[in-house]
């Protein structure tokens, strides 16, 4: 969709948001040019709503990767203006016992909101899940590209395993392939594009995890639905609750995830 401020698009499939670019400006979602595009299949790019479950099914092999919401099909219940000239959508799905509402704002800015429900209704038993907005950035290239606003968290290195590593005090930046899961994180980060000349600012509420993901070179050629070159153009930062920070729901309750996205030009250099 097409609206004075910015454009957008998303697939009922997942509720799967494919595209955003605020008006004058270059497109903030990458989107692999290998991605399938078919029902019932992953798409690779944009922001998958990685959702009831992260990375592989706890105890069933057979279970897609990342949740089956990102394969379903919402249905859309609700449609609005924004204050700003977007469009805001309102898309639900039931993935039975829990109720998701996907709230999207196509703005200046992109806004994103997953509201997830125990019925009150539900046996008497509390419901775990993990959530992630597993957001593809468009960067100029990866090797200028630092992130700010994670130094001070530690995290986890998920590449051939997993090492625990301390907190660094620097900005992040991108030398090989890249698959780090910081918990207990709050606050704004902020992708700082050179060959852009421009940061994309992260700002999250409700999540206590960042992920961050470049396949590199050897992980892009062995994903079918990742061109072999496109590795240098983008980078994920997810706004999640994975892991140790999974929601916990009783009956009754109700969880937001939250994200808002935004562009900005470099600092001038003095
Ligand atoms: O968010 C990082 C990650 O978990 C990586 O390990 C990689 O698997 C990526 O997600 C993509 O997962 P997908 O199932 O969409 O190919």
């Amino acid at each position: 969709m097409e609206t004075g401020v910015s454009r957008g698009a998303i697939f009922l499939q997942g509720a799967h948001v494919t595209e955003f670019q605020p008006a004058g400006q270059q497109p903030v979602l990458w989107m692999s040019s290998s991605s399938w595009l078919e029902e019932g299949k992953p798409i690779r790019g944009g922001v998958p709503i990685c959702f009831p479950w992260f990375g592989p099914h706890p105890t069933d092999p057979s279970q897609p990767g990342h949740g089956n919401a990102r394969l379903l099909p919402w249905e859309v219940s609700g449609a609005a203006r924004l204050s700003d000239g977007g469009v805001g959508l309102e898309l639900r799905a039931d993935l039975s016992p829990l109720q998701a509402l996907f709230r999207v704002g196509f703005g200046r800015s992109l806004t994103m909101e997953l509201t997830v429900e125990l019925p009150v209704c539900s046996p008497p038993a509390p419901v775990r899940y993990e959530e992630a907005f597993h957001t593809y950035f468009s960067v100029g290239d990866i090797h200028q590209v630092s992130v700010e606003g994670l130094e001070k968290f530690d995290y986890v290195d998920t590449v051939g395993g997993r090492t625990e590593k301390k907190a660094d005090g620097k900005p992040l930046r991108f030398a090989s392939e890249t698959d780090l899961i910081y918990q207990q994180t709050i606050g704004r980060c902020v992708i700082v594009d050179p060959a852009l000349q421009r940061r994309i600012l992260v700002d999250r509420a409700g999540s206590q995890s960042t992920v961050v993901w470049n396949p590199w070179i050897a992980k892009s050629i062995r994903m079918p639905d990742f061109g072999d070159h496109e590795w240098p153009g983008m980078m994920c930062l997810e706004t999640a609750n994975v892991g140790s920070s999974a929601v916990v729901l009783n009956p009754g309750q109700v969880h937001v995830l939250r994200t808002g996205i935004s562009t900005a030009p470099l600092p001038k250099q003095n």
